[in-house]
């Protein structure tokens, strides 16, 4: 029987080239995301490209009711999850910590940090049902270091960075791997949903670099989920050649 992966936030960006990328290598897929059309077109896609069978479970992670209706019903033969991705997640906007935005504030907190734990909570049930499985949760480079006007989202990557060590220690017994992947800047739809839709602001975030891509990123969550029962990778850090931190750049002038 073929391994089954669950990846939140599969509508755009990390979630949805690791889809592509466990599906080339054979795994079925429980795709979510709150994009219902685009989570069934991909599905349908990956079915007819790679030969596998998906599901799509569409969710609101801040939804503390929906996120454990959803996975406590999964049908019996989808409840054998080997692989959570999780990694629906954002950031609004890029303000003085007086500044910001209360509203935004709430969201981060609600998606990046309560809806990470719903998810992670309801499948390491599972899991710890089965004494196998492998956790893999997404931090940021913005979790390990603070920068200017990234306050609460860095905030949010900090406390996933507690909660996977949080998760490693209390998931042990239960033979279940978690990881912690913290990547620095990658294109994906992340920046314009964080300038909510300022194309050019989201550019130039990039200026100067050739930053990673969701490819990139995929094909090292796929390497995590490919070695030996035991072997776990806890916690990688990855930025393009041009990045050292959350802070430091160096950008190609032009
Ligand atoms: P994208 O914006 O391309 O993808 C974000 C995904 O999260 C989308 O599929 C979106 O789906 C989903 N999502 C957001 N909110 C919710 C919600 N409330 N419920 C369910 N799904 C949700 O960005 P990335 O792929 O770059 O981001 C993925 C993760 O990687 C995030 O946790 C981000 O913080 C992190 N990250 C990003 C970096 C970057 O530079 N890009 C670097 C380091 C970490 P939908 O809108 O359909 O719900
Ligand atoms: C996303 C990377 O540096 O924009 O987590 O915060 S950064």
């Amino acid at each position: 029987m073929a391994k089954i992966v669950f990846i939140t936030g599969a509508t755009s960006g990390f979630g949805r080239a690791a889809a592509e990328k466990f599906a080339a290598n054979g795994y079925d897929l429980i795709l979510n995301g709150r994009r219902e059309d685009r989570l069934e077109e991909l599905c349908r896609g990956l079915e007819k490209k790679y030969n596998i069978a998906s599901m799509t479970l569409a969710f609101d992670v801040r939804d503390e009711k929906a996120v454990f209706d959803a996975i406590d019903n999964l049908p019996a033969e989808w409840k054998t999850i080997d692989i959570l991705f999780n990694n629906a997640g954002l950031a609004l906007g890029r303000d003085y910590f007086e500044e910001a935005d209360l509203d935004d504030w709430n969201i981060m907190v609600d998606t990046n940090v309560k809806g990470f734990m719903y998810v992670a909570k309801a499948v390491s049930r599972l899991m710890a049902a089965r004494k196998q499985g492998h956790i893999i949760n997404m931090g940021s480079v913005a979790g390990k270091l603070v920068y200017e006007k990234g306050n609460v989202y860095c905030a949010t990557k900090f406390a996933v960075d507690a909660l996977n060590q949080a998760m490693r220690i209390d998931l042990l017994r239960h033979n279940i791997k978690v990881t912690g992947i913290h990547p620095g800047a990658a294109e994906t739809e992340f920046s314009l949903v964080r300038f909510k839709g300022d194309k050019t602001t989201a550019k130039k975030i990039y200026d100067g670099l050739n930053p990673l891509t969701a490819e990139d990123v995929a094909d090292i969550i796929y390497y995590c989920a490919s070695l030996p029962p035991h072997v776990c990778i806890n916690d990688l850090s990855v930025t393009c050649i041009q990045q050292a931190d959350a802070i430091y750049f160096y950008r190609q002038p032009g």
